[in-house]
């Protein structure tokens, strides 16, 4: 008996040692303490012993208990811990940092209001249908004028005034110049818009600046009118203001549209009463618009005895300043973060 003790002592005590899985601690548990367990049925069958040596046998299988107990503890405490060492340098989410005190919580980063006016407009657009395009900031003379209908020397320029740059070309100073991009690229029929930064030679006051942005759309189809144009116009305004706003169309002269128009905004910074943002006229230009002239589908490469189309050019700074009351155009480029943070 003495003997079988023995052997149930040095194989459990052996398999402790050598295990590295938690799991099997509580098996070898079960397997020799448990209520069928090896040293239980010592236990158990103490009574069936001579009176001589069950004294001796009890005392021994209880010290066995002991030991067996004390090492699976032991053992227990151990492989936990290296447990959790593991998980630890595994994960790479350390569920115990304090978000409040974390750096990556302060040093987080905001869109621009621009930026999130301007993907809101894309995804409008798509939704409708529209592709976008994209077009370069420096322009060549003929893409932002000439292919638009506005000749050298036409007065028309002056309506825009312009950073020259040495070799001849300019700054961009409307997205238009994207128009005649896409026709060449596409065929018709099709859907364009194309955002974008645009530069004009202008003093600056509460509602221009020299560098703001605008989106260009271009719809051209068969026996497109001017109602496929307003109906458009309205749908971006809704889903943008969601709310009624007050707009007005007055015809409007741009060299590149005929019929042209433009849509006013009621000013939303003063109700209409007049303030500095609308000159005290109760009303913002916003997005002017019409039916692409005749001359700039030919030098877009399309027939305009076959295709007609309108087109638009939003101002996206004046937009948001309507959208969100802000009275001075000039925060939008001033780097201060704390106007940035608010949207
Ligand atoms: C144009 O730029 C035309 N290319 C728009 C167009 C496209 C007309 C297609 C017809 C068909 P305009 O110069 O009005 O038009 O500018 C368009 C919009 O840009 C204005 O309504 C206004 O919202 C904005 N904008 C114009 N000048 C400035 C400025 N200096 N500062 C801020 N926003 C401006």
């Amino acid at each position: 008996m003495e003997e079988k003790l023995k052997k149930i002592k040095d194989d459990t005590l052996e398999f402790i040692k050598s295990t590295k899985i938690l799991d099997e601690l509580e098996d070898i548990r079960v397997k020799v303490l448990g209520r069928k367990g090896l040293l239980t049925g010592v236990l158990r069958s103490l009574g069936e012993l001579e009176p001589e040596i069950r004294g001796m046998v009890g005392k021994k299988s209880n010290e066995i208990k002991s030991i067996i107990e004390e090492a699976l503890k032991d053992k227990k405490d151990e492989l936990s811990k290296s447990r959790l060492g593991d998980v630890i340098s595994q994960e790479w989410i350390d569920v115990t940092l304090d978000p409040e005190k974390s750096a990556r919580n302060r040093t987080r980063g905001y869109l621009h209001p621009i930026s999130q006016i301007q993907y809101q407009i894309e995804d409008i657009f798509t939704s409708m249908g529209f592709q976008i395009l994209d077009g370069p900031e420096t322009e060549s003379d003929y893409y932002n004028f000439e292919a638009l209908n506005i000749p050298k020397h036409h007065p028309a320029r002056d309506m825009q005034d312009t950073f020259w740059t040495e070799d001849g070309n300019l700054l961009r100073t409307h997205t238009s110049a994207i128009q005649i991009r896409g026709m060449e690229k596409m065929t018709p029929p099709f859907r364009v818009i194309g955002p974008g930064r645009v530069f004009r030679y202008e003093s600056i006051d509460a509602s221009h600046e020299n560098t703001f942005y605008q989106v260009e759309g271009m719809m051209i189809d068969r026996n497109i009118s001017t109602s496929n144009l307003i109906y458009i116009m309205k749908q971006l305004l809704s889903e943008i203001f969601e709310r009624d706003v007050k707009v007005r169309l007055r015809p409007g002269y741009f060299p590149f549209v005929e019929p042209g128009f433009e849509l006013d905004i009621n000013c939303l910074i003063c109700g209409g009463t007049g303030c500095k943002v609308c000159k005290q006229t109760g009303w913002v230009e916003l997005l002017p618009c019409g039916l692409v002239h005749p001359n700039v589908l030919r030098f877009g490469g399309i027939d305009p005895d076959e295709w007609s189309g309108f087109a638009f050019g939003l101002g996206l700074n004046r937009l948001i300043m309507m959208k969100y009351g802000i009275n001075d155009i000039r925060h939008f480029m001033n780097g201060d973060i704390r106007f940035v943070k608010q949207f």
